[in-house]
């Protein structure tokens, strides 16, 4: 089957029959995370192709010289890479690879691991202020309150750190988000479409006040159409993420009554399990007016000078403006 645009001979798909698993090379060009892709990288070169992996390990070894990771791409059609591909793969690699006795990297990578879950954890506990809400208390509280198969879609802004980072996804819950886009308000709609393909399963929307607010007619359309979608809005008031633009809320407990759907608000840290456990167990479409500290800082993983010059001299700029009221 021919490849249909010219491409370089170790990007080339191997000629049907060649494929040793059984697999049919690609017809057409299927798109990096198409199920016959694999990226190899060896000792001294890394190159990706769209043959199985398991094929170019069989017919071409000299590029499998000392192959220390293989990264097969299963993100479409799943069953089809791992009955053809993956498990030959993985057998003819573990053959090539002597056993190491050293642990020390496992070691390193699981205690960081653990230091960083605790980490979360501390950030995630709601008594750690008295009388504000962490917004990484909300992520932390919808995520335990979830149903084990719930369907999390989150908006774009400081509340995707908050919600990426503090929900703890068991292994059937599924996280959705305009990531690659990164456009903000899209959560809602997106969690209506979800909704609508399948009402037996809990679908929550994340959003921030800003995303919501863009494009909160989606809302009407969860009530119109019966979808018993849940929106968390973390409340800071503010566009967090962008440069920390402040706008007024409307009430959007009285927002979902007056779309016909239920609102709940919390504004104090013993308010938030309440509602948060109250809008899910609604039959119908809900609101949860989650109202969070706004100037809490996400996790960055290499904070850079420039970076927290640029967010002091924001935070510099808010004081002024807020005593000279310009
Ligand atoms: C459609 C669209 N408009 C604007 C932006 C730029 N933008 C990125 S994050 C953000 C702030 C979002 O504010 P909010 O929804 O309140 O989230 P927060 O950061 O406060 O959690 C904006 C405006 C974008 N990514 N997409
Ligand atoms: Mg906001």
């Amino acid at each position: 089957m021919a490849v249909s645009s010219p491409r370089p001979a170790h990007r080339r798909a191997p000629r049907a029959g060649a494929v040793k698993t059984g697999l049919q090379a690609p017809a057409k060009r299927l798109g990096l995370d198409g199920p016959e892709h694999g990226a190899m990288l060896t000792a001294n070169r890394a190159f990706t192709t769209q043959a199985p992996v398991s094929w170019i390990m069989e017919n071409q070894p000299a590029k499998c010289q000392n192959p220390i990771l293989l990264l097969p791409t299963v993100t479409v059609s799943t069953a089809f890479a791992a009955a053809g591909s993956i498990k030959p793969s993985v057998k003819l690699l573990l053959n090539k690879v002597a056993e190491k006795q050293d642990n020390s990297f496992f070691e390193r990578v699981s205690r960081e691991r653990r230091e960083w879950d605790e980490k979360l954890d501390r950030q995630a506990d709601l008594s750690r202020s008295a009388d504000r809400i962490h917004p990484q208390a909300v992520a932390r509280t919808v995520g335990e309150l979830a149903a084990k198969d719930a369907i999390f879609v989150l908006d774009t802004g400081l509340n995707t750190l908050w919600s990426a980072n503090y929900i703890r996804q068991s292994g059937s819950q599924r996280i959705i988000g305009s990531f690659n886009n990164g456009a903000v308000g899209t959560a809602v709609g997106q969690a209506n479409g979800i909704q609508a393909l399948d009402k037996s399963r809990q679908v929550i929307a994340l959003c921030g006040d800003g995303g919501f607010n863009m494009l909160m007619s989606e809302f009407l359309t969860a009530t119109h159409h019966k979808l018993p979608v849940k929106v968390i809005v973390y409340d800071n008031s503010a566009f967090g993420l962008n440069k920390a633009i402040d706008f007024p809320n409307p009430d959007y407990v009285g927002l979902a009554q007056a779309c016909g759907g239920h609102g709940f608000k919390a504004q104090k840290p013993e308010e938030l399990e309440p509602a948060i456990r109250e809008a899910l167990k609604t039959d119908g479409p809900a609101i949860v007016d989650a109202v969070v500290i706004a100037n809490e800082i996400p996790n960055i993983p290499d904070l850079e000078l420039e970076l927290a010059e640029n967010y002091a001299m924001a935070k510099v700029k808010e004081a002024v403006l807020a005593f000279t009221g310009g």
